[in-house]
């Protein structure tokens, strides 16, 4: 588990995370989990922020932890300088789905780091874990702060008993996490970011032989890790539900679709129509944030019209009879 995190850590696009604090259900810790306390930042465009924000919503801690998003489009983070990143926008109904930063009146992620720590070198990344109490980050690492929704907050959650990382299943969610993490979540951003054609080659292998091995899986079962849903499932979910309308085009992940993938694309549609679960994918932030933000790899910034898929459809995985663990 160290090691695995160690390694997500370490990964494109994500330095090394900073704030590595935890929330804790130890009501003397010094981030006990309290009703009201917390805000989560997001950018929905962002997978590694959504999967944060699937588990708050499947937990039922919407009432509990607040949340919001920054605006999609990167833009200067500061006037005289060149860096770009996660801005607010101006006013609560400019951007369709971002808010203003009710809380500290900061117009980018940066300055919330900036509050939070005066000798911060790292990026300006989301999800950020913000104690309202305290004024400070509390984590900014989001398979920390996944889990710590999933255990900590019971208490306060309107579904305590779901539990994406129980007891009986953790070895093998550990497992799955890392070769999905290591394939697809950061492969994706591999092809993506590949300098070379030699490095693109071994990343689009990577990414669809385990793709491949997903589909493996979910021919004989409903979900990752047996036919209950668990972490590693909404850990892939978020790379896929965003695959065929940005990576395959804007990342060059263009061997296979995943709705050319039977059990993949079924299992997609799944997941997205569990209950609360849509609420996080807004496909909008999600193409203009990757069309738009990577200068790099689009230096024109213009967002490709299609698929729009309906993943609200029928899918046939209730051919699988579903457990709790
Ligand atoms: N290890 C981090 C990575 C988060 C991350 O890389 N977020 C991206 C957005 S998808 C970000 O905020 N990037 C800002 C930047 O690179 O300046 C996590 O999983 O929480």
């Amino acid at each position: 588990m160290a090691a695995s995190l160690a390694k997500e850590n370490s990964n494109f696009p994500g330095t090394a995370t900073s704030f590595r604090n935890s929330v804790s259900q130890n009501l003397d810790s010094q981030f006990p989990a309290e009703s009201g306390r917390y805000h989560l930042y997001i950018s929905y465009a962002c997978p590694w922020a959504s999967r944060c924000l699937a588990i708050l919503i499947l937990k039922g801690l919407d009432k509990a932890i607040t949340f919001s998003s920054v605006q999609p489009l990167w833009r200067k983070t500061k006037e005289n300088e060149e860096h770009i990143g996660w801005v607010f926008p101006d006013s609560d109904t400019e951007v369709l789905d971002a808010e203003r930063d009710h809380l500290n009146g900061a117009k980018t992620i940066r300055e919330l780091y900036d509050i939070a720590s005066l000798n911060y070198t790292g990026k300006y990344t989301v999800p950020v874990l913000w104690d309202k109490k305290l004024k400070t980050i509390v984590n900014n690492e989001s398979s920390e702060i996944l889990k710590m929704f999933n255990t900590e907050f019971n208490h306060v959650a309107e579904n305590p008993s779901f539990d994406l990382y129980h007891p009986n299943l953790r070895t093998i969610i550990d497992e799955t996490n890392e070769w999905i993490h290591d394939g697809i979540s950061n492969g994706v951003y591999e092809c993506g970011f590949a300098k070379t054609q030699a490095a693109y080659d071994v990343a689009v292998k990577k990414l669809f032989d385990a793709l491949d091995k997903c589909e493996e899986i979910l021919g004989r079962q409903r979900f990752l890790c047996g036919n209950t849903l668990t972490e590693s499932d909404i850990r892939l979910f978020v790379t896929l539900i965003r695959f065929d309308e940005a990576y395959a085009v804007i990342f060059k992940c263009d061997k296979r679709l995943v709705r050319e993938y039977w059990n993949l694309f079924n299992y997609t549609k799944d997941i997205y129509q569990i209950k609360g679960l849509s609420s996080t994918v807004k496909m909008d932030h999600i193409k203009q944030n990757y069309y738009g933000s990577f200068p790099s790899i689009n230096p024109l910034g213009i967002v490709a019209h299609g698929p729009n898929i309906d993943y609200s459809l029928p899918h046939d995985r209730h051919r699988f009879s579903t457990e709790t663990a």
